[in-house]
């Protein structure tokens, strides 16, 4: 079901990026939209971070890394149900933004994974994240952190998921 929802999500991207995106003006190559974070209990060693990377030049670019003051470690992630459990897995060589398109990090998919916690994300808080992508560079934003039970997508929760 997921992945059948990410295929016609893709269809929609790929017939509309041309025209849609072609005229897009300003200097970043990569727009990050509503980037956030959701907050952690105390003690938690990992994190997770979402938004929309939308591509306004007309080569495929991608998100190759991360890294941030928060966490020793950054990395790009996808979750899948594999078996009936949701799991998740490092994206080792990156994750595509479509040439005049957009991919969307969120609960259940692509997130961006904070990996040994430097401090507790707290709610209303912000922290800074550096993006590396292929074409466009490095590109430092701002993250606001959202309460522990923010989600776009229900049940996808961080809690269920198992180290593959
Ligand atoms: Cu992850």
């Amino acid at each position: 079901m997921r992945l059948l929802s990410k295929l016609a999500l893709m269809a929609v991207l790929l017939a509309a990026a041309p025209a849609a995106f072609a005229q897009a003006g300003g200097t970043s190559k990569i727009n990050v939209e509503q980037p956030w974070a959701r907050a952690t209990p105390a003690g938690a060693m990992t994190g997770a971070v979402y938004m929309t990377l939308a591509n306004r030049t007309n080569t495929e670019d991608r998100l190759t890394a991360a890294s941030s003051d928060v966490a020793s470690k950054v990395q790009i992630h996808e979750m899948a149900v594999v078996n009936g459990i949701m799991q998740m897995r490092q994206l080792t060589d990156g994750l595509a933004v479509p040439a005049g398109g957009s991919v969307t990090l969120k609960p259940g998919g692509y997130h961006v994974m904070l990996i040994g916690l430097k401090k507790r994300l707290i709610a209303g808080q912000t922290f800074p994240l550096t993006l590396t992508f292929a074409n466009a560079g490095n590109i430092s934003i701002t993250v606001p952190i959202q309460a522990i039970g923010a989600t776009n997508s229900g049940n996808g929760g961080m809690g269920k998921m198992e180290m593959k």
